[in-house]
């Protein structure tokens, strides 16, 4: 979209396990991490995609995973949730305790070199974890305060340096090494918005708060080599005021995918557009369904508050919980739930049990297998007693009301396919399935197993699919305008049309960062006969054409945006593509999914695309 050019970033590509990421200049001598090393220049002919979040090997724990811990420990935790102001009134807030309160900097500073987390025990906190069935732990490394929780060199603000806990401990590195002993995958929170630093609101030192914020993400990487960072403080604000724009965003993570190229990161390393990062955060909700153009992660508490607040004893129970984590699992997403740690470093008892009532849920009987590496079902819709997941060729019915005696449960199916077995897991009560209507009536015999859900799996037969295709991708023509006018600069085979140029990439190195357009062509051949829904995510416009008609058509620049549409396709027929893109200046993505009842969201694979000859 229009924008005024920002200074070039000297930056300096790397090849990292067969894709391009950028790393700044600075990071050049930075030791690349997992198969990252040092190559050219970046700009024109960047693509900073770097794979499919959707199937990539690189993200495949995170899809598989579904159930993560985010632990919110800082300074902030040392108040425990109430300030006692000079008038002797109290004001109560959790990790926004020095902001809301309006702490002065310096008696905030003060409280925190008292902060003592002697308590704090990474074996406990990786075993709460696997107690519940959570599989990452996601901690605050810093938060808006700019309280560093590892020993930082870039200040002294920080755990080592301003606290009265013991020097020679080092809580993300204990966290770590519990968190490897148990399998557990490591992810790091950091605010981009600071509190602290004095040169993170003025327009002038920004840059140098950017320095420091560059050096301290390389400490992490460096001590504590994370599979996930999680960005946070984003967003536009006015006190302090935030200058992280999206040029930033591309700065940041290219810069740290140079640096690790294994790392999963959120969206909100950018400004929490679809295609920022590896996915998106909704928080405090669920979405209703599988998110159009981008995984998703909902974070949740598990009571009122992130932070730990001695006063909020809005514990949830185990069963919303559990029910939170399977509608998030049966939508394809993940569920990111809280715990705060107290002054000590201790997690309040009700927060274990909650997680202990979660894995003991999915212990039983083996109904775990509705969360992990599971997901939407597709072949079904979502029905109104509970939520589907699907694993393979299991559907796992999570029933929340159970129906009375002898009466069904309705599934409207969304494709043809077979049920060939049905049972209660934690129960050998009869189920009898019968074809009804849109779907199939599941009639169970007996009574429902818990409160939380009783799963009932369905072994099922769907449609087969046809061959995967020998495809080889569309061709591209590429232009050095923005109208697909002319002759084409570049004519080439794009194996799959999966862009995201951002402000300084473009198609072709001797196609410009902006002013360009591609019109991709050729045929497309589905694996199943059913409806697609294909989806496009662009900047500036999109359209596309599936065997002639027009079923996206976003002409007016934008941002970056998501447009669909639903076709029905015959299995093993090769319908005509075409793709057209128009880059005016400013940010450019162009991005082609589709999915199916039988096809989960993905970038339209190379195998099913034909390039037009000539
Ligand atoms: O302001 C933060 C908040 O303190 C907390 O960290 C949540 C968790 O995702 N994120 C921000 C609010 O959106």
């Amino acid at each position: 979209m229009v924008s005024t050019r920002g200074r070039a970033i000297a930056l300096t590509v790397a090849l990292a396990t067969g894709s391009l990421a950028l790393v700044p200049a600075t990071a050049s001598s930075a030791e690349p991490r997992r198969g990252a090393a040092a190559a050219a220049e970046p700009g024109p002919g960047t693509n900073y995609a770097t794979d499919d979040p959707f199937t990539s090997e690189r993200t495949s724990w995170f899809r598989n995973d579904r159930f993560g811990m985010f632990v919110h420990f800082g300074a902030y935790s040392n108040l425990e949730g109430e300030y006692k102001r000079p008038d002797g009134t109290v004001c109560r807030n959790a990790e926004w305790i020095m902001r809301e309160c309006k702490i002065p900097k310096d008696e905030y500073e003060k409280q925190a070199a008292t902060f003592n987390p002697k308590d704090f025990d990474a074996k406990a906190l990786v075993a709460a974890a696997k107690s519940a069935g959570q599989k990452y732990i996601v901690i605050t490394a810093k938060h808006h305060d700019g309280y560093a929780m590892w020993p930082t060199k870039q200040n002294k603000w920080n755990l080592r340096d301003h606290s009265s806990f013991d020097k020679n401990r080092d809580i993300l590195a204990e966290l770590k090494k519990a968190a490897d002993a148990a399998g557990i995958k490591l992810g790091l929170y950091y605010s981009i918005w600071d509190w602290h630093d004095p040169d993170f609101p003025n327009a002038d030192t920004f840059p140098q708060y950017k320095k420091r914020m560059h050096a301290q993400l390389k400490e992490l990487i460096d001590n504590y080599d994370p599979d996930l960072l999680w960005f946070d403080g984003e967003w536009d604000t006015d006190n302090p005021t935030n200058r992280w724009s999206s040029r930033d965003g591309e700065e940041l993570e290219s810069s740290l995918r140079g640096l690790s190229p294994d790392l999963v990161i959120n969206n909100r390393v950018g400004k929490r557009q679809v295609a920022d990062g590896d996915y998106g955060t909704p928080e405090q909700e669920i979405p209703e369904a599988p998110v159009d153009g981008q995984l998703w992660e909902s974070c949740m508490t598990i009571n009122g508050s992130w932070g730990y607040a001695r006063w909020d004893d809005k514990w949830k129970s185990g069963t919303e919980l559990t029910r939170n984590l399977l509608n998030t699992s049966s939508r394809s997403g993940n569920y990111l739930l809280n715990v705060g740690p107290d002054k000590l470093g201790r997690v309040p008892a009700p927060a274990t049990d909650a997680l202990k009532a979660m894995g003991d849920w999915q212990n039983h009987a083996g109904q775990g297998a509705a969360v992990s590496n599971a997901g939407f079902p597709g072949v079904v819709s979502e029905p109104d007693w509970g939520v589907v997941s699907r694993s393979g060729n299991d559907l796992y019915a999570s029933v929340y009301q159970w129906p009375g005696a002898g009466k069904p449960l309705h599934l409207t199916a969304r494709t043809p396919f077979k049920v060939d077995s049905a049972s209660v897991l934690g129960s050998d009560q009869k189920v009898t399935v019968t074809k009804s209507g849109d779907g199939y009536d599941i009639t169970p015999s007996g009574d429902a197993t818990n409160p939380a859900a009783t799963v009932i799996k369905l072994s099922i037969t769907p449609a087969s699919p046809t061959t995967e295709g020998s495809g080889t991708g569309l061709k591209a023509e590429i232009f050095d305008n923005d109208q697909l006018s002319g002759s084409p600069k570049v004519t080439r085979t794009d194996p799959t049309v999966n862009y995201a140029w951002r402000f300084r990439g473009s198609p072709a190195e001797n196609i410009p960062d902006d002013h360009f357009s591609t019109r991709w062509t050729g045929t497309i051949e589905p694996r199943y006969s059913e409806k697609y829904q294909f989806t496009t995510v662009s900047d500036d416009t999109a359209r596309v054409w599936i065997d002639g008609k027009l079923v996206i058509d976003n002409t007016t620049p934008h941002n970056q945006a998501v447009d669909k549409a639903a076709v029905d396709l015959q299995a093993g027929k090769k319908y005509s593509i075409k793709v057209e893109h128009t880059q005016q200046t400013g940010e450019a993505y162009m991005k082609l999914l589709w999915s199916s009842p039988n096809t989960p969201q993905q970038i339209v694979p190379k195998s099913q695309l034909s390039p037009n000859k000539g």
